[in-house]
């Protein structure tokens, strides 16, 4: 099966194009769980259990873990494998915004979609698909390529531009033109810019977008939606993590933010 078709059978099957982000920042975590053998991943546990319903993805990002050691790399690693044991189905991306020459990137394969178990990975483009190739050789595993990120500081260099175009628009093209042979590239586009993401589609043809932005970022629902689907009404990972892991109540959070979704589709 090709591996996006993981994803688009999980979103289907639920009608949820929901990614609960998995952001265990420790310092936020209650004295319940800090006082446990294993705080992060007893959190996890207890938001994917509060969740799985309504999420079509997870997406941990492994800076929270790293930030703990080898302490931190033990519990992603038990959060994973208690994913593939109960959840085997829904789709599991690493927030690890990877990617330098050929040969070390082996080593982020290896421990990545290898050793941990990921489905996709997040990876920059900027040492090309000559370096990206290992990469983009595993077509059992999803490459999502950053292209319009986020952050209020996006503009500085993903404005640039080269042949009159932006940055982020050549690697929109490049991706879904170029770098997609085996199938299995995403698009990383935050929510925060909706009128980017209008263009990203219409360059990227049906390719799907992970979009982060919604919830703490303040990533506005209806444009978000509006300007990213595809023709199927699918074609989106649509991130929250703060919003939902840090809710009173993350399964009502997740519920909501499925439903809101929903409503512009
Ligand atoms: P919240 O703002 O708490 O929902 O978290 C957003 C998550 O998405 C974090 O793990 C970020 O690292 C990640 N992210 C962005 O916020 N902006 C981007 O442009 C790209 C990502 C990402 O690759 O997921």
């Amino acid at each position: 099966m090709n591996i996006v078709k993981k994803y688009n059978q999980r979103a289907e099957k639920i009608n949820s194009l929901l990614c609960v982000g998995l952001d265990p920042d420790f310092s936020k975590l209650s004295e319940k769980f800090k006082a446990l053998e294993f705080p992060q991943f007893e959190f996890t546990k207890y938001i994917i259990d509060s969740t799985h319903e309504f999420a079509a993805a997870y997406k941990p990002n492994i800076a929270f873990y790293e930030a703990r050691g080898d302490q931190g790399l033990k519990e992603l690693k038990l959060t994973m494998e208690y994913l593939q044991k109960n959840f085997s189905d829904i789709f599991t991306i690493c927030d690890a915004k990877r990617a330098d020459i050929g040969n070390t990137n082996n080593g982020y394969i290896a421990s990545i979609f290898d050793w941990l178990g990921f489905d996709a990975i997040t990876l920059h483009p900027y040492f090309g698909s000559e370096a990206l190739g290992p990469f983009l050789d595993r077509s059992d595993k999803v490459c999502i390529i950053l292209c319009r990120s986020s952050n209020p500081g996006a503009a500085e260099v993903q404005d640039l531009k080269t042949d009159g175009r932006p940055v982020w628009q050549v690697i929109a093209e490049k991706t879904s033109k170029e770098w997609n042979k085996n199938g299995n590239c995403m698009l990383m586009v935050g929510a925060t810019y909706p009128e980017e993401m209008k263009v990203v589609r219409s360059l990227a043809g049906d390719m799907t977008l992970l979009v982060p932005g919604i919830g703490a970022q303040g990533g506005d629902i209806k444009a978000t939606v509006e300007a990213g689907l595809n023709s199927k009404k699918l074609g989106m990972i649509i991130n929250s993590s703060r919003g939902i892991i840090f809710a009173e109540n993350p399964g009502e959070e997740a519920k909501k933010l499925r439903d809101e979704i929903n409503k512009y589709r």
